[in-house]
């Protein structure tokens, strides 16, 4: 029989060879992964657990809340709020930062969260996920604002995301590299299934929402437009695509075979950098991404180097096998020149 890592075993013997897995950051990753646990049972569960739907609210955004992005958000804070190893969450479904109460011990990390994200997917059956991002609180005072969180994406201690799909897989990166682990349903634990994953620096395949097409700028035009044109080309080889609407989904495809990952700034709202939110969606992406070997920019520059204004902000995505991101990024630099 193969030997079976478990995720606290990982941690554990990672921190023992390198020693960049803390206490407070080991509880934390477990934390996170115990409440994806619970989240995949409500997922799983779907109409009998009458958790499909929307809860008849929105978002700071203005997005429509579903039922699951509350309940996931709900389990998130719950699960992470006492142990000590949090000064406060940041999440997609709450407009400000939740900071952990008095009577409990403040802890070290900063955890933001995109609790479910895919929601027009929940209903449909199709996967979704959770996506996390963590950040060391660097000012040791007893209070924690808003400003605390805006720090560049290479500053996070570790990112990760759940994908509750067909299996339901935790990806996390701790700064060593990418580790995959699998939830064995019958003994409720996430295992070790891959390890030093590496996204192939070239592919054949991209994913965007073409229904935006006409919307798009030119370097963008131009990157599809040649992909479209296959063999016959510039590129001289056949594209494929696929677009499930879920990046958690869209990204696992990436880290697990390639691929370009694209949700570009368009022209409708100018003012608008993009729909993802740089926080708790790209950075935790571009980490991953970039510590299994791929890039992620936003077409201008690194997404990691980003300095946040403000928890909510958004951003443009471009993301996956590196010489594919180097080609779109490249079109973007050419066509400001
Ligand atoms: P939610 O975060 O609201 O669930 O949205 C999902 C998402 O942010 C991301 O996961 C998808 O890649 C993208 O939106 C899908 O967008 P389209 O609706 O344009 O396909």
């Amino acid at each position: 029989m193969t030997k079976r890592i478990s995720l606290t075993q990982y941690l554990v013997e990672q921190q023992r060879e390198h020693g960049h897995i803390p206490a407070q950051l080991r509880l934390l990753i477990e934390v996170v992964a115990r409440a994806c646990k619970r989240i995949a049972i409500s997922v799983n569960k779907g109409a009998l657990g009458e958790v499909l739907g929307t809860a008849g609210s929105e978002n700071v955004q203005g997005e429509v809340q579903k039922k699951l992005d509350i309940i996931s958000n709900e389990v998130l804070i719950e699960a992470n709020v006492w142990g000590g190893h949090l000064a406060a969450m940041a999440s997609e479904e709450m407009d400000t930062i939740h900071v952990v109460p008095d009577r409990y011990p403040q802890g070290e990390f900063l955890l933001l969260f995109d609790p479910l994200d895919g929601s027009s997917n929940i209903d449909v059956n199709v996967s979704i996920g959770t996506i996390f991002s963590v950040l060391r609180k660097v000012n040791n005072q007893r209070g924690v604002s808003e400003e605390d969180f805006l720090q560049p994406g290479k500053q996070q201690a570790a990112a990760g995301y759940c994908v509750y799909g067909p299996q339901t897989t935790l990806v996390l990166t701790v700064g060593r590299g990418v580790a995959v682990f699998t939830l064995d349903r019958e003994q409720g634990s996430f295992v070790l299934t891959a390890e030093n994953i590496q996204v192939p620096e070239d592919t054949k395949e991209f994913a965007i929402n073409m229904s935006n097409q006409r919307h798009w700028d030119a370097p963008v035009t131009r990157y599809i437009n040649e992909c479209l044109a296959g063999k016959e080309g510039p590129r001289g080889k056949d594209f494929n695509m696929r677009w499930v609407a879920s990046m958690v989904a869209d990204v696992h495809r990436i880290l697990t075979r390639g691929g370009v990952f694209l949700y570009p700034w368009d022209k409708r709202e100018p003012d608008k950098p993009g729909k993802l939110r740089l926080m708790y969606e790209a950075n935790p992406m571009a980490y991953l991404i970039e510590q299994a070997g791929g890039q992620a920019t936003n077409g201008h520059q690194r997404i990691m180097d980003m300095v946040p204004t403000k928890l909510h902000e958004r951003v443009s995505v471009m993301l996956g096998s590196k010489n594919e991101v180097q080609r779109v990024t490249d079109y973007h630099r050419e066509s400001a020149s």
